[in-house]
């Protein structure tokens, strides 16, 4: 989309105009860069592709275009390091699901990937998206690489996972300082750097950086409150995964510390939080079409809380 036909649309649409536009040259760009079904070991890389296509929300490689338009920098040029954060998030799902870990039967709609290929491919599979991820990333550069790995590993997304698991043993006796801990960590810290790669890799102003860290943390906050809101009010046909589990595996979540009324209150308060950085990461990035980047962080963020899947 040209920074002119974005200026003409009513704001509520800038987002879907943006993912209109770049969905596709997502799709197109991990078709790519994953490995031919056809290609030994065929097997392996069949379950790769049966996890990433079709896909869900592509909210990651989304967030990283969108950082790289806003930011000042060229979508274009970000679009294979954008691509990484959706292989890093795939492998995620792939062992999420996993008997040792929350033991899913469906994914986007479709068998997990053990459920297909059986435990030991599901599991090379997720560490062939995670190393393939790490290649992809590379083409952005060093800092580019650095935030994945910090937001992936141990003080990140997997350090999250690792909470979220020990929280399922002492069910009640979790804190919402502990379960925004796990929060930030599991989902936030993935989000967040999506935001940073995406700058690093389109070659954006460095000067809207910070703004847009605290952007993608609240808009991680805001997705993962949303995400313990649909598991209960949702069914697994409109999620494509499971639903109401949350619950019965004793996990800690928004609603059952907080009920479903002020879980909401708060999705939508972190949703203004992030709003009101627009202006700040549209003035750091300084340029023209401030109004119209400046929407599309509004639309986002207003889009994470209103979503449906
Ligand atoms: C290393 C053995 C090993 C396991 C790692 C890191 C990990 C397991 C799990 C990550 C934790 C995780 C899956 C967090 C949930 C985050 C979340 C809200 C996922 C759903 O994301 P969406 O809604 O999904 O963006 P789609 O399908 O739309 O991409």
């Amino acid at each position: 989309m040209t920074k002119a036909n974005a200026a003409q649309l009513p704001r509520a649409d800038r987002f879907t105009a943006f993912t209109t536009a770049w969905a596709p040259r997502i799709e197109s760009a991990l078709d790519a860069l994953l490995p031919r079904e056809d290609e030994a070991p065929a097997e392996l890389h069949r379950a790769m592709r049966h996890a990433m296509f079709p896909g869900g929300k592509r909210l990651r490689p989304l967030c990283a275009l969108v950082a790289a338009e806003v930011s000042g920098g060229d979508p274009a040029r970000a679009l294979v390091a954008a691509s990484s954060l959706e292989l890093v998030h795939t492998y995620s799902l792939v062992h999420d699901d996993l008997p040792c870990m929350d033991d899913d039967a469906l994914r986007r709609g479709r068998p997990t990937c053990h459920v297909a290929f059986g435990e030991a491919t599901a599991l090379l599979a997720g560490d062939a998206l995670l190393t393939l991820a790490f290649g992809a990333v590379a083409s952005a550069g060093p800092d580019a690489v650095s935030s994945l790995a910090l937001a992936a590993g141990s003080r990140g997304m997997v350090g999250g996972q690792v909470g979220d698991l020990a929280a399922e043993d002492r069910p009640g006796a979790v804190t919402l300082d502990e379960l925004q801990w796990i929060h930030d960590r599991k989902t936030g810290a993935l989000i967040t750097a999506s935001f940073e790669v995406g700058l690093f890799a389109g070659g954006g102003r460095r000067e809207a950086l910070e703004p847009l860290r605290r952007y993608g943390r609240a808009l991680g906050r805001a997705f993962q409150v949303v995400d313990d809101i649909l598991d209960v009010t949702s069914t697994a046909a409109e999620l494509g995964k499971a639903a109401q589990k949350d619950a019965a595996r004793g996990k800690a979540t928004y609603p059952g510390l907080l009920g479903l009324v002020e879980s909401r209150r708060i999705a939508e308060a972190l949703a203004t939080e992030a709003v009101a950085l627009a202006p700040v990461i549209c003035a750091a990035a300084g340029g023209a079409g401030v109004d119209s980047r400046r929407g599309l962080l509004e639309d986002l963020a207003q889009r994470c809380v209103a979503r449906k899947t």
